[in-house]
């Protein structure tokens, strides 16, 4: 009954991911606490709060790329950071170690603007 069941939503899972060819298995990716995931040409969470000395990922659920590129206007405290992240990657980590607490913009180059879009997210560092 067990397996039963496992293979059906097996299936379900396989004809979404067929149907959805420009959008990926976007169900993959699980934010943490030091990861934002790319799905649905969105950051999730928009907004992650992390401490001071942390490093974080950025993993693409698409099935095309982004960026997670840093808003030019941030405060001299962020980090300055331009990453591609190719279907289904993992971008290279960032850490965020400013000397106080600080609130850095970051967005989607290819689908967004610092300024305008839905693709734009924000750490803030506490
Ligand atoms: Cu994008």
């Amino acid at each position: 009954m067990r397996l039963i069941r496992l293979l059906a939503l097996g299936g379900i899972g396989l004809v979404a991911a067929c149907g959805k060819e420009n959008y990926g298995p976007s169900g993959s990716c699980t934010p943490t606490a030091t990861k934002v995931c790319l799905a649905n040409i969105l950051f999730n969470p928009s907004t992650l709060t992390v401490t001071k000395g942390t490093t974080v990922t950025w993993q693409n659920a698409d099935g095309f790329g982004h960026t997670t590129t840093s808003n030019p206007s941030n405060p001299a405290a962020c980090p300055v950071w331009d990453n591609s992240v190719a279907a289904g990657a993992t971008a290279p980590g960032v850490l965020f170690n400013p000397s106080s607490a600080v609130t850095c913009q970051y967005y989607c180059k290819i689908h967004a603007t610092p300024t305008s879009g839905a693709m734009r997210a924000t750490i803030m560092v506490q």
